[in-house]
């Protein structure tokens, strides 16, 4: 690889490092300290996202192509004025953790500062809202205390509402090579068993929402233990009575704590006993813990257990809130939520807006904080807020309620996105402005351990895609202060975020990465990872905190916080008696606009799905692969069944990726709740009551496709998946040459076909049409060409039949050359297009399905994950479906035992 070019992974906050060739050929980074070369399955298939195709190439003002001085002269026009006659807090920023620094640090200055409205809130208050006010409450500041290495050094990791698995796996990756090393014991907290408690020493699948429960009965089992670090909480902390006082309210003793958790007493006390016996123990958590309408306490009540054994800090030791999105750390640094401000100061820190005035030289600082993600969508559903620019993230999508939250961007008078590919928040704006993808801009990310590494461009952005800073700078110049946003690439705008940092801080403020501020574009270009703090004269970079205290409190101390227990804000009942839990799949990123082009990353799940627990089906009437519609009082949809064991009975699991692009489904946010946490705004995603009825299933079909349909038909339900080949490495190559559709009825087929098969194959007019039928079997298809070429098949089959539906791979060829006069009477009729039964794929790196695994496994007794990547490749690439492999070794393993 020659030239290759240093960069980082855009999706989750492990921030590996990737070297990119100009072809578009990447590999892990071995130089990079958070992964050292490795990729998991997202990041190596990163290759196949650089497709052209479908990106968007020119701004659009009302959905006609403009040029960026027009569009950008109407978004500035109507910010002005929208400004001038309702004031600044009209007018609102919405962004996203996948902004880079640079970009986050321009729409920051440009709203607080200059506008002079706090209205700029980010996705993140999604995401990590609740991390960061725990963080606040307890340390002082939002600051993660360890490295990566501590997960390695450990001798006991709890994971709590982290599938570390599927949503860090190069993280997990590390963990797993640290316990097969030195035997680290694993304790997976999660209502699901999900593939990160798979080998698990204790799964404890808990009620959702009852984690402060369980650690509040931890903190009293801590004391009655003399498992306190008394003389650490004497120097370095404060408020430990009262908090031990308000565990003991909800926990004072075990068989409270087994109510309130569901949990059974034994694995309670097993938890506990190894917490407290276990001086090195790190405990990670994500969503399952900040998701939550007491998501600030349930942080809280995990650092309380950390502050009061003196756990932090120190190798192998302390809290760990992993971060979603590649630069989630770096929003927090620029204040991109709305509480915020710049750098790390607060609202509320003496001094903070005078010094923040000053450096920017800003007119109008804004003074208090603006409105956090949910209120800012219902303030522009009233009306409140009149001017909307949306950046780097999907709200249409991903926000709770999102059918509300769509009729808030319809009804406002002007909405501009930003985004790469079309998306249905795009469909929603007013002005549309192409930006430039990874790859194509440069800046700096932080990841989960505060650690800073360049994004490198590799390739030049499509069409007029341009990097958001330079979007939002234009603005601040056509606002009137062109001195303000006048930088001239990314570098400048690090170096003035690197000052600010700096600026009569003191030690005031933990984030200073003032040695970097004065960076020229060459040091810029040179950067190496580093973990802030790096104050000027720093000699080496940052590294654990706070073992020795140093909290960056008016007294130094770290705050206990009391962590009384309420249960769910919105409980089950007779109406909606069951919870509906979302959250991530292995392959999926977000709302799909990358991963959901790339056909091997579609094979581990291809249709959207609704979990449930077996009792709960059976009770329910549902059946695999059934259909079943959900209810929750802010929508409905029809999803797929799927029956999971790991599923606790009373809820079921449906993936957030899907939306209308890609599923008759559309987003399952439809359906979830928006209440929130008190204390941090982010809203209770896991825990929506909601109700499933079966619907029947009359027949199933396919489609294979050029075009990327949305049909629309009664009781039709699809989802949709690319196809095409090459899979390969080059650019734009594997980018799907086609699409296929899984259909599934929930009404008889019509006696008259014709007008369902129309709308469905939508041919174009002169298509050639052939068809083959056999109504007896229950099974029809048919094939539109055009110019010899297969343009759409449809294959249909009437539930009940014998007959089967072809299999993906065959169905894909048929989109490959031309097929001669003499064989299209023959075409669907073909040896390729007997039916296959198709198997989920495991390993998307080699494409090895689960029955070929299973089958392997028993034939060869193979008896550990190595055996199985010598024998079929799976899971010796990038080792993102080692956990399911192991469960299938695990698995054959019983079934030997069972038979013996
Ligand atoms: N493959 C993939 N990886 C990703 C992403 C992606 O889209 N795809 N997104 C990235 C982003 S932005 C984020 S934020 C992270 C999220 O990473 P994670 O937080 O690991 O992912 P989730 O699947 O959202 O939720 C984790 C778990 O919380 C559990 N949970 C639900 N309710 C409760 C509860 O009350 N208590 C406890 N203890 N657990 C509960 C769920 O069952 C679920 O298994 O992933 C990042 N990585
Ligand atoms: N029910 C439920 N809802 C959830 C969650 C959940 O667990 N359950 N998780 C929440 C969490 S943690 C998160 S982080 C959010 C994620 O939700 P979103 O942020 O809405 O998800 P993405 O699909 O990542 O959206 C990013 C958008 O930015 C675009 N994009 C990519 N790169 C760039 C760029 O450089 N510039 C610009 N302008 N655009 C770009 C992408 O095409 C995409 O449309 O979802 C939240 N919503
Ligand atoms: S673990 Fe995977 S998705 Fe996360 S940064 Fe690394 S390669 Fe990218
Ligand atoms: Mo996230």
């Amino acid at each position: 690889m020659t030239h290759a070019v240093r960069t980082t992974c855009p999706y989750c906050g492990v921030g590996c490092g990737v070297l990119a060739a100009p072809d578009g050929t990447l590999k892990g980074d071995p130089a990079h300290p958070a992964n050292r070369g490795r990729l998991c399955v997202k990041g190596a298939a990163l290759g196949e996202t650089l497709s052209e195709a479908g990106r968007l190439l020119h701004p659009t003002v009302a959905g006609a192509r403009a040029s960026w001085d027009a569009a950008l002269d109407l978004v500035a026009a109507r910010f002005r004025a929208t400004i001038a006659e309702h004031g600044p807090d009209s007018v609102a920023f919405y962004v996203s953790g996948q902004c880079l620094t640079e970009d986050y640090y321009v729409a920051n200055k440009l709203m607080k500062g200059f506008i002079g409205s706090g209205n700029i809130d980010t996705n993140s208050r999604l995401c990590m809202a609740s991390s960061v006010a725990g963080h606040s409450r307890a340390f002082g500041a939002d600051v993660v205390p360890g490295v990566y290495e501590d997960l390695e050094e450990a001798d006991l990791v709890v994971l709590v509402g982290s599938n570390l698995a599927w949503c860090h796996p190069v993280l997990h990756g590390r963990l797993q090579a640290a316990r097969a090393a030195r035997g680290t014991q694993l304790v997976v907290i999660d209502p699901r068993g999900t593939a990160s408690a798979d080998g698990a020493e204790l799964h404890l699948p808990l009620l959702p929402g009852s984690d402060v429960a369980l650690f509040a009965g931890l903190l009293v089992h801590l004391d009655e233990a003399g498992a306190l670090d008394a003389a650490w909480i004497a120097a370095h902390a404060e408020g430990f009575e009262a908090a031990l006082a308000a565990a003991r309210e909800t926990a004072p003793n075990l068989f409270r704590v087994a109510a309130l958790t569901g949990l059974a007493l034994e694995e309670i006390r097993r938890f506990y006993a190894l917490f407290a016996a276990t001086e090195r123990s790190v405990t990670v958590y994500s969503q399952g813990v900040n998701q939550s309408a007491a998501g600030t306490d349930k942080v809280n009540a995990i650092l309380n257990c950390h502050l009061a054994t003196g756990r932090i800090g120190r190798p192998g030791m302390g809290p760990f809130s992993v971060t979603g999105q590649p630069n989630a750390m770096g929003g927090r640094e620029v204040g991109g939520l709305a509480n915020q401000l710049a750098a790390h100061m607060r609202f509320d820190m003496p001094g903070a807006l005078d010094r923040l005035r000053r450096f920017w030289g800003a007119p109008n600082l804004a003074t208090r904080p603006g409105l956090k993600a949910v209120e800012l969508f219902e303030a522009v559903r009233e009306g409140r807020v009149k001017a909307l620019w949306i950046m780097a993230t999907n709200p249409a999508d991903s926000l709770p309620r999102a059918g509300r939250v769509r009729e808030a961007l319809a009804a406002c008078p002007f909405v501009v996105v930003s985004d790469c590919w079309e998306t249905d928040t795009t469909r929603l704006a007013h002005v549309v402005l192409p930006a430039a993808a990874w790859g194509e801009k440069g800046g700096t990310v932080t990841n989960s351990e505060r650690r800073i590494s360049r994004q490198r461009p590799f390739r030049a952005p499509p069409g007029e895609a341009r990097p958001d800073w330079w979007m939002l700078a234009e603005l601040g110049r056509r606002l009137g202060w062109a001195e303000a946003f006048a930088w001239d690439g990314p570098a400048a705008i690090f170096r003035e975020h690197a000052a600010l940092s700096g600026f009569e801080n003191g030690g005031e403020r933990v984030f200073d990465i003032s040695a970097m501020a004065g960076l020229d574009e060459a040091g810029y270009e040179a950067m190496q990872p580093f973990r802030w703090p790096l104050p000027a004269g720093a000699t080496a970079e940052g590294g654990r905190l706070f073992a020795q205290g140093g909290f960056p409190t008016p007294d130094g101390r770290a705050r206990f916080v009391a962590t009384p227990f309420r249960g769910l804000a919105v409980a089950p009942d007779a109406e909606y008696p069951l919870l509906l839990n979302t959250g991530r799949l292995r392959d999926q990123w977000h709302t799909m606009t990358r991963t959901g082009q790339v056909p091997r990353l579609a094979q581990h799940s291809p249709v959207p799905a609704a979990g449930f627990a077996p009792g709960d089906a059976a009770r329910l009437g549902l059946a695999a692969g059934g259909l079943v519609r959900l209810a929750s009082p802010h929508g409905e949809t029809v999803l797929r069944v799927a029956i999971e064991p790991g599923q606790r009975p009373g809820e079921v699991f449906v993936p957030m990726h899907w939306t209308d692009d890609f599923t008759s489904s559309g987003p399952v946010d439809r359906l979830v709740g928006a209440a929130t946490d008190p204390v941090s705004g982010q809203p209770e995603l896991k825990a929506t009551p909601v109700r499933a009825e079966p619907l029947p299933v009359r027949w199933r079909g396919l489609l294979l496709h050029r075009r990327a349909l949305r049909p629309e038909a009664p009781g039709l339900h699809w989802s949709r998946v690319p196809v095409g080949q090459p899979v390969g490495q080059g650019m734009g190559q594997g980018v799907g040459q086609g699409h296929v559709l899984e259909l599934t009825g929930a009404l008889p087929l019509p006696a008259e076909l014709a007008p369902l098969v129309e709308a469905l194959l939508a041919a174009p007019a002169g298509a050639e049409q052939v068809h083959l039928a056999d109504p007896g079997r229950g099974t029809w298809r048919f094939a539109a060409l055009v110019e010899g070429r297969v343009e759409a098949c449809l294959f249909l089959l009437r539930e009940g039949s014998r007959a089967s539906l072809p299999g993906g791979a065959a169905l894909a060829a048929l989109l490959d050359g031309l097929v001669a006069e003499a064989a299209r009477p023959g075409l669907l009729a073909g040896r390729a297009l007997a039916a296959r039964p198709a198997e989920r794929n495991i390993c998307a790196c080699f494409g090895v399905g689960v029955e070929t695994l299973r089958a392997c496994i028993r034939d060869r007794r193979l008896t550990t994950a190595e055996a199985v990547g010598a024998a079929l490749g799976a899971g010796s690439n990038c080792g993102s479906c080692l956990p399911e492999i192991r469960a299938l070794l695990c698995e054959a393993q019983d079934e030997t035992e069972v038979a013996a």
